[in-house]
């Protein structure tokens, strides 16, 4: 059976990926393998951190294995925050990083913005990128209490619920990881 690293300890995530991926593959996490290595993440867009991961694992272990990126672009912050999504306020603290969406975005007319996830893939000596994105529109304050990062702020389109506000179910059957993890998965069957 092949066995493919995920460039992740976020056991949460690792399970939802074996979830989608199913038992052709056996997905392991740095912690299987004994890495305990902060990679680098400084490229500037969500491809180039989510294949720093991969090449990281691939130049130190020689393992096919695959990471990903993700994040909140919002259109009348030129695309902010981006690939700094998890640290936009200079801390992981996701109240503070809110706080600086809403402010920055005021009474803003233009509201869009998308969530998007890249996953680069290394196997069988080849790299391939898989992506998955949902546009929705950010709203003026806070709803909901379920989901995590910029969930209570991002209604998509089509819907009337934040992602806060939705179930999990609700949400993985729609998010941008979700699009991008079934592609991934598709990609795997074939192999
Ligand atoms: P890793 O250790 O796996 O890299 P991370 O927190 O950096 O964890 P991501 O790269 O997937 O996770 O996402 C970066 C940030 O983008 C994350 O901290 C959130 O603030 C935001 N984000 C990503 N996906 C989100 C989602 O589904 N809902 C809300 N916010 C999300």
């Amino acid at each position: 059976m092949l066995e493919l690293v995920f460039a992740t300890n976020n056991a949460h995530k690792l399970e939802e990926v074996q979830a989608i991926v199913g038992e052709a593959f056996v997905i392991k996490s740095l912690n299987d393998i004994d890495c305990q290595d902060d990679i680098p993440e400084t490229g500037v867009t969500f491809e180039e951190n989510a294949k720093q991961k991969t090449d990281y694992l691939v130049n130190k272990y020689g393992l096919y294995c695959f990471g990903d990126d993700s994040g909140l672009e919002i259109d009348a912050l030129n695309g902010e925050p981006g690939v700094y999504s998890a640290r936009y306020s200079g801390s992981r603290d996701m109240e503070k990083n809110i706080d600086l969406v809403l402010e920055r975005m005021g009474d803003h007319a233009n509201r869009t913005a998308r969530f998007k996830t890249v996953i680069s893939l290394y196997l069988n000596e080849q790299q391939h990128f898989f992506e998955g994105s949902i546009e929705g529109q950010i709203i003026k304050e806070r709803r909901g209490i379920d989901g995590f990062g910029y969930d209570p702020i991002f209604i998509p389109d089509g819907h009337d619920k934040t992602f806060a506000e939705m179930s999990a179910e609700e949400k993985n059957a729609i998010s941008h990881r979700a699009i991008a993890v079934g592609k991934l998965a598709d990609y795997l069957k074939t192999k």
